[in-house]
């Protein structure tokens, strides 16, 4: 969650009983080196960095996470094969984002501790495979323990995913209405308005895919990715990279803005803090696992 996971919100989610993960995004070494430092002041639980391996940065915020001693990184949108014997070697915990059995397994051999099963639900960049079809055969395909994530926003989400062979989860979408996350207010009351057929996914041509909530900014996108007479070239001064998601999470700007958010946004109804929304989902899922034994004869 580039210019959203900050360090207020990471550490709020580590002393609630999570693990928080700060977004480095395309931010500088510099800027990751700040709010790794400001999540320390803020707890004395592990929290973790994850680095989204398509920014220009990604190899010197791969060894600025061993300089700062962090303990636990994710990574998303690519492969973090390179960068896992120096992080392992270190001591961190490393558990990338997979999107297939295929780089599950890759990710293993490469001595991933865990990995994050994600389906195409979730929001961002999305895998092809749905979270329902993904889990199950990770689970199968891999010895380390299987994290669920994609569409993922209640008890319910976590009873099933547990069901599935997953260990724990991974959620994105619910907490950027929590009261912890700094994200502009537009982008919390969007989430907060939007139903179950608000988000697209838009980026296929240039093989990037990535789901956002319905805006001006996906209208126009699609609009030209779908027209063939606009150049590859155009279309990517209009994607990501060109500041989309900076206006949408730091100024909020509806129009020009990127609002990335996963098909769960429409399930979530209320800004909670991150110990209501953990404390909350932890009990729903305790409830209806203990009930599911009346489903046995
Ligand atoms: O990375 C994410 N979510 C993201 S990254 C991002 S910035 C961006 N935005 C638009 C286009 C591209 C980047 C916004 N949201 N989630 C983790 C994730 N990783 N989901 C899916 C994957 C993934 C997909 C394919 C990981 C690896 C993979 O292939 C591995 C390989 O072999 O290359």
């Amino acid at each position: 969650m580039a210019w959203i996971a900050d360090a207020g919100l990471a550490a709020a989610v580590s002393n609630a009983g999570g693990l928080g993960i700060i977004a480095a995004g395309n931010a500088s070494p510099e800027r990751v080196a700040g709010e790794v430092r400001k999540a320390k002041a803020q707890t004395d639980k592990p929290f973790g960095v994850n680095i989204m391996l398509m920014s220009p940065y990604a190899a010197e915020v791969a060894e600025l996470v061993v300089a700062e001693g962090v303990e636990v990184v994710t990574t998303g949108a690519g492969s973090p094969a390179k960068y896992m014997g120096a992080w392992t070697e270190a001591g961190i915990k490393v558990i990338p984002v997979v999107a297939s059995t295929g780089h599950a397994k890759l990710v293993q051999r490469s001595g991933a501790t865990a990995v994050i099963a994600e389906g195409g639900e979730s929001g961002g960049h999305v895998g092809e495979l749905t979270t329902m079809a993904l889990v199950p055969q990770v689970v199968d395909a891999v010895d380390v323990p299987v994290l669920a994530a994609g569409g993922i926003g209640d008890g319910r989400g976590l009873a099933a995913a547990l069901m599935l062979g997953a260990v724990g989860v991974q959620l994105g979408t619910r907490f950027l209405v929590a009261k912890e996350c700094g994200v502009h207010q537009n982008y919390k009351d969007r989430v907060l308005a939007a139903n179950d057929i608000d988000t697209v996914v838009t980026g296929k041509r240039r093989g990037h895919p990535a789901r956002s909530l319905k805006t001006p900014f996906t209208r126009r996108y699609l609009e030209k990715e779908n027209d063939l007479a606009i150049s590859d070239a155009e279309l990517d001064a209009l994607a990501l990279g060109a500041g989309a998601l900076r206006r949408a999470a730091v100024d909020g700007d509806i129009e020009t803005g990127c609002f990335m958010a996963g098909q769960i946004a429409g399930l979530i109804k209320k800004e909670q803090t991150v110990q209501e929304i953990i404390e909350g989902l932890m009990s729903e899922a305790e409830g209806l696992l203990r009930e599911a034994s009346e489903w046995l004869s």
